[in-house]
């Protein structure tokens, strides 16, 4: 599709609060077109390829440890600027500096625990929808280890 499409993830301390319903709602409410959705756990090297551009970081241990820390809700949403239009529904990376309104200005204070991801480029979010979203092999399809997680 030459539809421009982004890759929003719900991060794992996103599902575990039980925020996927109002992360969902935020995107559908503006309009945007779901295409995909699922249920994952992050493997360690999915998370390392997807955050390459932080390797560096003294952050990246503590960051990839978090993302394959429980299950993640990957999704691939469509519509005109939806790149841009939904990192600004997500609001900046500091929940402490995200603006109130935006995903993490109101549901989140840590920046290590900033409950969503959105890609930064079209390309990228082809990219992560690819990795994430069209890789069948890679679906959560056992329901015990996300009941685990919540007890
Ligand atoms: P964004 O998720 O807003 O695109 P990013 O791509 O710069 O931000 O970083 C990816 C993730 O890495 C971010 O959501 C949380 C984590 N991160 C970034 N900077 C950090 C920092 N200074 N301390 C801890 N975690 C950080
Ligand atoms: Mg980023």
């Amino acid at each position: 599709s030459s539809v421009e499409q982004t890759y929003i993830m719900i991060k794992p301390d996103g599902v575990q609060r039980g925020l996927v319903g109002e992360i969902i709602s935020r995107f559908e409410k503006k309009g945007f077109l779901l295409k995909g959705l699922k249920l994952f756990q992050c493997p360690k090297d999915l998370a390392q390829e997807h955050y390459k551009d932080l390797k560096d970081k003294p952050f990246f241990p503590k960051l990839i440890d978090y993302i394959t820390s429980g299950p993640v809700v990957c999704m691939a949403w469509e519509g005109d600027g939806v790149v841009a239009s939904a990192r600004k529904l997500i609001g900046a990376t500091n929940p402490l500096q995200a603006e109130p309104g935006t995903i993490r200005g109101d549901l989140a204070i840590q920046t290590g625990r900033n409950v969503v991801h959105g890609s930064d480029s079209p390309d990228n979010g082809k990219r992560e929808i690819g990795k994430f979203c069209n890789s069948p092999v890679r679906c959560l399809s056992a329901l015990q280890p996300i009941l685990l997680q919540h007890n």
